[in-house]
Parts: structure tokens; sequence; C-alpha cells
């Protein structure tokens, strides 16, 4: 079948931010739009031409379409298999698996992770290369760069495929697989973990848990994992039934928008353990009875107990955290004596120090935890870790984060979003503290005495490539940080987000109101930023 060649023009605004180009669905339902982007990947992307390409996303409203348009233009471009979660369902983690294990040359994955779903919500597609992880800079550059001179895409004139019917159809010169999107995905699972101890942790009838998936993308998997090979009884995961519109909600596990979940952890009765994961299946939150762990925490406690999971039982060669991700995994790699790397947010900068040996595990303050079984954030992995350790320690939730603060001291830990805001007062914002950064070292703020400041520049200690502007930080004499940086994922006016952090190595002091606890920095933060004058806000919308 011959390849129809379509004349189109650049479209501004397409470079892809901390994951992804995202976008208001609206805006990629406009002529070309899509078509321009995924061109210029496959214009960058030589090796697609002859090549296996994995394509799949979070199920959100305008996937289906998204992946008829992708699957045409890719048997156009020259692919010679593309392999497609049945209904077009891959959740973020399950792409990057697939990637790697049938090699692949990539993936192009669709999703707005946690942003909402719907005609009038978000919509995101991204890259993966043959790793599995999400495109480098270099590449999302080299991309992105592609998208300002496109004058032409190449597509079929085909009508759409059957996505929901397992089996290899052809599409034009391409062979197209649509696979079972959770088998393989949940084989890696049971290769890692110890699932008979988790089966028998579930039926010892003294643990009750619900796994939220917030109608996204985790709903088949959690039920394929913890309700049918682990044996949970079914009801355990809530939420379960994927949707185009994630039933109205905002599938961000987080306290403000997991609420019905954190409800069910609460008081007397409260569950013994509480996770949830978000849009794509990447993130998680992990709850126990009256306790919420930090992703910062939870990184830490899965590197100090790896050992006790099959998985990574022969120990860990390194962990990397983003930068304003807290440093309670440094004390536990500095305990362990493995390297500790600091790198920019988004998962992206992980890629080189996993695919180089130099890290096991890693993490993001914002609800992501992975390791090198993948290249991808992986939510139900750090769900599957935490069971794992449950079973094995025989300890509630609580008692274990309490142990670990006590053994390493504890770092109180807090970010505070402020949505949507004014794009130029945000920009404003961060100029004003950028002017600030020369001075500031040796004064002193509120009851802390400024060591450094500056905005972070991170060169990859594998191929020494050099990203900049990825964040203020103000680190002080005491250990405590501030760092402010401003959103890569919104898609609408700008997102402050301010990270605060101090250490706290007394025991007698580890079970503080973190709010309370953190008031002399959040003081600190909003005077120096002077966040309220310059974004009209007196309060965060989110804090975490
Ligand atoms: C946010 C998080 C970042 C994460 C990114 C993608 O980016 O802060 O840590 O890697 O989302 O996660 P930003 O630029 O908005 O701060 V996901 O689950 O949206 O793919
Ligand atoms: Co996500």
């Amino acid at each position: 079948m011959e390849s129809q060649v379509i004349a189109t023009t650049p479209i501004a605004g397409q470079r892809p931010g901390t994951s992804g180009l995202r976008k208001k669905v609206k805006v990629f339902q406009q002529p070309h739009y899509l078509e321009n982007f995924v061109q210029s990947i496959f214009d960058t992307q030589p090796e697609l031409q002859g090549g296996a390409l994995v394509v799949g996303g979070d199920g959100r409203y305008y996937n289906r379409e998204a992946i008829q348009v992708i699957l045409r233009m890719a048997a156009a471009n020259g692919v010679r298999q593309a392999r497609v979660g049945r209904g077009g369902i891959f959740s973020t983690p399950a792409a990057s698996c697939i990637i790697r294990q049938y090699k692949t040359q990539g993936g192009i994955v669709l999703s707005a992770s946690h942003n909402p779903g719907g005609p009038d919500e978000d919509f995101g597609i991204k890259f993966n290369a043959a790793n599995g992880g999400p495109a480098p800079e270099a590449m999302t550059d080299a991309v992105y760069a592609r998208t300002q001179t496109i004058d032409r895409y190449l597509t079929l004139d085909t009508p759409p495929l059957d996505l929901d019917r397992l089996g290899t159809f052809a599409l034009g010169g391409m062979e197209v697989i649509v696979m079972d999107p959770v088998a393989d995905y949940a084989a890696l699972m049971e290769s890692l973990f110890d699932f008979n101890a988790i089966h028998q942790l579930f039926n010892s009838g003294h643990f009750s848990m619900r796994f939220d998936a917030m109608h996204a993308v985790t709903g088949p998997y959690a039920v394929e994992i913890l309700e049918n090979r682990l044996g949970a009884a079914p009801g355990t995961v809530m939420n379960g039934q994927a949707k185009e519109d994630f039933g109205g909600g905002h599938p961000d596990p987080n306290l403000a928008h997991a609420q019905e979940l954190v409800a069910l952890t609460q008081g007397q009765d409260g569950l013994d353990f509480g996770a949830a994961s978000d849009g794509d299946g990447d993130r998680n939150m992990i709850l126990g009875k009256n306790v919420f762990v930090t992703p910062s925490d939870s990184l830490a406690i899965l590197a100090a107990n790896a050992h006790l999971t099959p998985g990574y039982q022969s120990g860990i060669r390194g962990i990397a955290r983003s930068m304003p991700t807290s440093q309670a995994a440094d004390r536990v790699a500095e305990l362990m004596g493995v390297e500790c790397f600091e790198t920019p947010t988004g998962w992206k900068f992980f890629g080189n120090l996993l695919d180089a040996g130099r890290i096991t595990l890693c993490g993001e303050e914002s609800f992501g935890t992975g390791s090198d079984h993948l290249r991808e954030k992986d939510g139900l992995w750090a769900v599957l870790f935490w069971l794992n350790l449950l079973a094995v320690r025989q300890q509630p939730v609580a008692e274990i984060v309490t142990e670990h603060w006590r053994r390493f001291g504890r770092n109180y830990y807090t970010r505070h979003d402020y949505e949507a805001v004014d794009l130029a007062g945000a920009e404003g914002l961060m100029d004003h503290l950028r002017h600030l950064l020369p001075d500031l070292p040796g004064q002193t703020l509120g009851d802390q005495t400024v060591r450094y400041a500056d905005d972070f520049t991170y060169t990859d200690p594998i191929d020494g490539s050099c990203s900049q502007r990825q964040g203020i930080r103000i680190g002080f004499e005491s250990g405590a940080r501030i760092v402010f940086r401003l959103s890569g994922t919104g898609t609408e006016g700008a997102t402050l987000r301010v990270y605060l952090e101090y250490y706290e190595p007394d025991p007698a002091r580890h079970h503080q109101d973190t709010q309370e606890a953190m008031q002399p920095l959040i003081r600190i933060a909003r005077d120096l930023a002077q966040i309220e004058a310059r974004t009209g806000r007196r309060e965060p919308d989110v804090v975490t």
C-alpha cells in the first residue's frame, strides 16, 4: 500500500516538558497537531524504520483515536512491527517493560499522567527509547527542533483497526500485534517479589488493605496481580474500572486527591495498608493505619530493606533521587556504603545511571519510585515491594517508619504547590530569586543561615551531558533546604512548586505534625520568594 504524503506547516509550542508533550485534548485535536509531533519522532529516530515500536496509553479520552493515527503513520514510515496493548492500553511501566522484553526500538506512550482526562481536559504523548525509558533531553530537543521545520507527514488511507481483539494483523506493510497489556508486566512482578509470602499475609485474617486505582489504568493490572494472583479479597481494588475521564476525578495519588482512600486508613479500625496509583500507573502513594509515608521516606525505607525481597536480596548498587526529593535516601546510601546521585526532576535523568548499573533504586518526591527492573517509575511495583516488606517484617507500616527514623533520623518534608498561577508572575518570582542567589550565602533567614544558593545544574556522570536551570536550591547550615521550581507538566498558566525539608535526629521530636513543624521554613520561603505579592496567592492549592 502506498503512503500518502500530507503537506503540513510547523505548529508552535510542541516542546516536550518534564514528561512528554502535554496539552489540552482540544489542542491535540487541531488539524495536524498530533501528526506533526509524531512525524517529528519518526524523522529524528531513524532506527524505527524497519524496527519495532510499542504503542499504548493510559486509556484517557482521545487515546483510541490517537493510536489509530499513530499506527497508520508508523506503517507509512516503514515501521516493521507495532505492539499495541488490547484496547490501546499500556500503563507507563508496562510500556517500558514491553519495550525491554521484546527489544523494540522504542515506544510511543499516550498519557498526561495524573492530569484529569476528558474532552476538555488533558492529553499527552511521549517517546520512550530502546532502553524503555523516557527519551533523554538530546532526543526531545531533536524532536522539538523538527516540529519547527516540518513540512509533510506520511500516513495511510485505511479504516481503523480493531484494538479489542488479541492477535496479529496487517496494516499496510506493518505487522500489528494486539497483546494482553497485563501478562508480561505481572510476570515481571512475580519474578521480583515473594508472592507466596504476600499471599499468606492476605490470608492471615489480620491484614486489611485497599488499592485505589482512581478509575485509571492500574485497575486491570491491580485486579490481576492483587486479587487474581495474590488472592486478595475481591473488592480490594477500589475504583478499579478504568474510565476515559477517570470518573471525573483527578487521578493523582496524594493526600489531596485520594481522600476516599486516606479516610479508610484512619481511626482505630482503619485499614492496615492503603495504596494508590495515578492515571498512567507510574506513581504510588503508601499509607498505613493512621500514617502516610512520604515518597521520600518510602524510597529510603525500600533501600534500607531491599535485601528482604527476592529481587533485591543481593543488595543494591546505588541510589538516585531527584534534586527536590528529601535527603533521607542519602543517609541510607551512606550507611550501606553505596553511591547516591542527585538528578534533576523527571525520570529521564535516571536512565543513564540505571543502564550503566550504577544505581538499583531511584525515586522522586512526587510519588515516584522505581528500580532497574525497567526504566520508568512504577506504581504497583512500589506497592508490591511494601507488601513484601510487611509480609517479612510482620510489623505495621507505622512501626517500620518509626524504626527507620530512629535509626537514620527523620527528614521532615513537605511540598507546596501553587497551581495555575499567572505565568508572568511565576517567572518573575523565579527571576527575583535568581537575582538574590549570589548574595544569599552567609545570610541569616529566620533561624537559619544560608550555606549555598544556586540554580541547579546537573552534569550526567555517564555521558557528560549538562542540564541547566533545574530549580533554585537554598541550603542551610543546619542541613535544611528550600527548593523552588516551575512545573513542566501543567497545561494552564504556571505551577509553582516549593519543596521544604529539614533534618531531625532526635527521636523525641519525630512525631510532630509536619506542617506545624515546618512553619518556620515555610515562612522563610514565602518571604524570600514574595509568593503572595508575585502570585496573588496566600495559601498553596495542594500540600503534600
Ligand atoms: C512532575 C513531578 C516530577 C515527575 C513528573 C512526571 O513534574 O514533579 O517529579 O517526574 O511530574 O510524572 P513537574 O515538572 O510538573 O514538577 V508523571 O506521573 O506526570 O509522568
Ligand atoms: Co504518571
